[in-house]
């Protein structure tokens, strides 16, 4: 039924097995130059239970890049096997380095996250991902091979071979980031193929923000079953946290991480089942562990038990990184609104762009949307009834009025990786 059996293990136990493990983590990130300093007056018998992780100091991403390349690492630098790269989507990347035992626990995190959604090893996965720096490739290509699927590294782009490895190989699940799935639908239709004719089954989408809607685009456009996967480098990568069969939050694998929600102002814990930022401690890693790490995603704990039998708690989808958010004539908005509100229309297509802009007296923001083809009629009246209720609909969710420009289907430029859905093009003084 689970992959391995500490899915599923007593909440009691599980805890313990937190507390030893992060007594463990604190012993050893005092090895490296940075822990060594900031944990001098830190004594790993004061944590007793897993909430006393809260009295350990947060580290930030300005921390790890100020300690760029080697201040977190635990051992001589020959004991590592791997480096990974963050993609930079904001500012200078992180490096993450991997001892082999490392690589052997993360794989071992991504065949469970893999086996909870229901892949199995007679499954063929097509990886999608950019097989770089970033951990999207190697991280889910490893965890596949470790469950035993046959694995296709297809890599980023060139769609038209892709569909011919999926047919060719009978690919029945495709690991692809959102944004992407959106697009690919409808380049098999224009290969000539009907979704519902591809062998695939599931598709694992994570690495970026993505709403329900979007989901449930994904699964009706591609024919199949999306699940939601969650990781960051700094957490080894993808196979962090993951949805299960019931697709209802992901698991977050409470072995190898403590998750906390705070209030990204006052760093307090938020209320339960409340949405704050996401802190992570890592109780696996050996050769750089990171303790309260400040993710910048936002999130909360969904109450309750899932029906599946893991105890593991489940996290919500990412509503977007707290330096996601936009200010515009006072209004905090995040990009997700906008996804969220443009996705439930059924003339809205694939790819969608925010700007930012000034006219001279005030910010303003644009908003670029395809539209499906049928929709993309010669009947001006018709075009403008659409944008009128687009800009109508997204006002109602961000209570400012964004300017709508209707755009044909592929018009607006796809970006190789994930997705860039904000441009800011005010001037700065
Ligand atoms: P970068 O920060 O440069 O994008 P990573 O490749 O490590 O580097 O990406 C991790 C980040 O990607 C997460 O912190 C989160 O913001 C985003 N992310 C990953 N998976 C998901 C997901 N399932 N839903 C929303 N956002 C995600
Ligand atoms: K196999
Ligand atoms: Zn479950």
């Amino acid at each position: 039924m689970y992959y391995d059996p500490v899915e599923a293990m007593d909440r009691a136990a599980l805890e313990e097995l937190q507390v030893e493990r992060l007594r463990e983590t604190i012993e050893n990130a005092k090895r490296s130059p940075f822990y060594a300093e900031r944990f001098k007056s830190i004594d790993p018998n004061d944590i007793r239970t897993p909430a006393d992780v809260a009295k350990l100091p947060f580290t930030t991403k300005d921390d790890l890049r100020s300690q760029y390349p080697h201040g977190l690492l635990t051992k001589p630098l020959e004991e590592f096997v791997r480096l990974h790269a963050s993609s930079g989507t904001t500012g200078t990347p992180v490096a993450v380095f991997y001892t082999q035992k490392d690589l052997d626990t993360w794989a071992d995190l991504m065949a469970r996250s893999m086996y909870c959604c229901g892949c199995r090893k007679t499954d063929v996965l097509q990886n999608t991902s950019g097989y770089g720096l970033f951990t999207g490739g190697l991280g889910i290509h490893y965890g596949s091979e470790r469950l035993g699927m046959l694995t296709i590294p297809a890599g980023a782009g060139n769609t038209k071979r892709q569909i011919k490895l999926i047919r060719d190989h009978q690919v029945t699940v495709l690991h692809i980031i959102p944004s992407f799935a959106l697009y690919f639908a409808q380049k098999v239709r224009e290969e000539g193929f009907e979704p519902e004719d591809m062998p695939w089954r599931i598709a694992l989408i994570g690495a970026e923000p993505h709403t329900e809607e979007a989901r449930a685009k994904i699964e009706k456009l591609m024919h199949i079953k999306a699940y939601n996967s969650y990781g960051l480098s700094e957490m080894n990568g993808p196979g962090v946290a993951f949805e299960c069969v019931h697709q209802n939050g992901m698991h977050l694998w409470e072995d190898a991480y403590i998750a906390e929600i705070i209030n990204p102002e006052t760093g307090e814990p938020v209320a339960e089942g409340e949405v704050g930022e996401l802190v992570m401690t890592t109780l696996t890693r050996e050769g750089m562990p990171i303790i309260r790490y400040r993710t910048r995603d936002l999130t909360r704990f969904i109450p309750g038990k899932c029906e599946c039998g893991r105890t593991h708690r489940r996290i919500d989808r990412i509503t977007g990184r707290a330096d996601d958010m936009m200010i515009l004539k006072g209004v905090n908005i995040y990009p997700m609104q906008i996804e969220q509100c443009l996705m439930a229309m059924p003339e809205v297509g694939q790819n969608y762009l925010i700007e930012l802009v000034s006219d001279g007296i005030s910010d303003q923001m644009k908003v670029k949307v395809e539209i499906k083809d049928e929709f993309f009629v010669e009947d001006m009246r018709a075009l403008q009834g659409l944008q009128k209720r687009i800009a109508k609909n997204l006002c109602s969710e961000i209570l400012v009025t964004p300017r709508v420009e209707l755009c044909q289907s592929d018009s607006i430029p796809k970006a190789e990786g994930k997705a860039v859905r904000v441009v800011d093009l005010r001037d700065k003084e």
